[in-house]
Order: C-alpha cells, then sequence, then structure tokens
C-alpha cells in the first residue's frame, strides 16, 4: 500500500516538552508499520549543525538544515518528526515551502514559560538567569509562537502520551495513517 510521506514540525520554548513527545510519536509511528526519521534540533547540533551558535543566522541555518533533510525524507514517502525550538515565524515559513504545504504539520507545543523555566530540563534558564550565558529563547532571545499551527498542545493538561495521541488522531484525519 502506497503510503504518503509528511513532516511532523515541533516548535516551542526550551523544556516545552517537544523531545518528549517526538520520542511518544516515533514510537507509535513504528506501531503503525512505518518507518520515522527524528530530528531534534539538540541532537542535530552536535553533527549536522555542529559549530552554530545561537544567533539569528545560526538559528536559521540550523533549522533550515533540518528542513531540509526533512524535505527529502517526504519526498521519498517517508515519515519525520522535527523536534527544534524554530523560534522565527519566517523560517518555518520557508521551511513549509521546503516540503510542500499539504506535508507539512506544525505542532505548538504551548507550554507557558515559567512551566519550562520550573522544568528547565537541561538548566539553560538557571544559567541564562544567573547571566552565565545570553541569547536564551523566551528569556533574552525572541519566539514567535506559529501563526498558523495545525494543532496546539497543552503539555500542563496533557501526558506525553495524550499529546502524541492528538498528532496520530491528526495524521489519520489527513490520511497519512
Ligand atoms: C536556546 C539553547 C541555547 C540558547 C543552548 N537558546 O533544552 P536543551 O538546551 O538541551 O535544548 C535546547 C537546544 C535548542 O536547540 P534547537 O536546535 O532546538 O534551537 S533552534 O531551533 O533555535 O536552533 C537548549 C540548547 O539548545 N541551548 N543555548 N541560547 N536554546
Amino acid at each position: 500500500k502506497h503510503q504518503r510521506g509528511f513532516c511532523i514540525w515541533l516548535t516551542g520554548l526550551p523544556s516545552a516538552g517537544k523531545s518528549t513527545i517526538a520520542d511518544v510519536i516515533a514510537v507509535k509511528l513504528v506501531e503503525h508499520g512505518r518507518r520515522v526519521t527524528l530530528l531534534d534540533g539538540d541532537v542535530v547540533r552536535t553533527h549536522l549543525s555542529k559549530g552554530l551558535d545561537f544567533s539569528r543566522e545560526g538559528r536559521d541555518t540550523n533549522v533550515l538544515r533540518i528542513g531540509f533533510v526533512a524535505s527529502e525524507v517526504v519526498r521519498h514517502n517517508g515519515a519525520v518528526i522535527c523536534a527544534a525550538i524554530s523560534p522565527y515565524q519566517a523560517t518555518r515559513d520557508r521551511v513549509r515551502l521546503m516540503i510542500g504545504e499539504e506535508s507539512f504539520i506544525v505542532v505548538f507545543v504551548n507550554t507557558p514559560l515559567e512551566v519550562c523555566e520550573r522544568r528547565d530540563v537541561k538548566g539553560i534558564y538557571a544559567r541564562a538567569r544567573a547571566s552565565q550565558i545570553k541569547g536564551v529563547t523566551g528569556i533574552d532571545a525572541p519566539y514567535e509562537p506559529p501563526a498558523d499551527p495545525d494543532l496546539v498542545l497543552d503539555t500542563c493538561q496533557d501526558s506525553p502520551e495524550e499529546c502524541a495521541q492528538k498528532v496520530i488522531e491528526l495524521l489519520r484525519e489527513r490520511g497519512f495513517l
């Protein structure tokens, strides 16, 4: 049976829950018999985007690289999940063009800054507050929420499992699964 490719693009603040939800979606897609590519910004930055900083330019380069790889996967009818802060609307719009409107699914992991900061999985907010690092998203670097998300997740209300299930349901509604 022919399967259409798609890209799930998770965007949100650091510690919003993007990677956790991406991992759960990946497991569910594998259970649906799909082979899954996972592109996590934090991981991509250790190889494909090694050496890039967190300036606007560095982030844009990182996000466009992820978008390029994702577009190749989608072109070959694969399933790809991308999890990156991707703070700029204009850059996400460029990725949408690379991938193609109908295959690009933007999921806004809409966790409030206060909650992200309380989680602070990697301690980056603490270091930002202590002025040990500059340009941290949500503190002294911008985050532009998506103007047109396909889905908005509330990680305060719903578990990672429930969030992932909502993504799976959307994929089913759109005929990808
Ligand atoms: C944001 C930063 C920064 C700054 C390091 N701002 O929770 P983490 O710590 O481990 O994952 C975050 C990761 C974000 O990389 P992305 O590729 O998703 O970002 S972007 O889409 O904007 O390119 C965070 C860590 O990098 N990190 N310094 N200043 N996040």
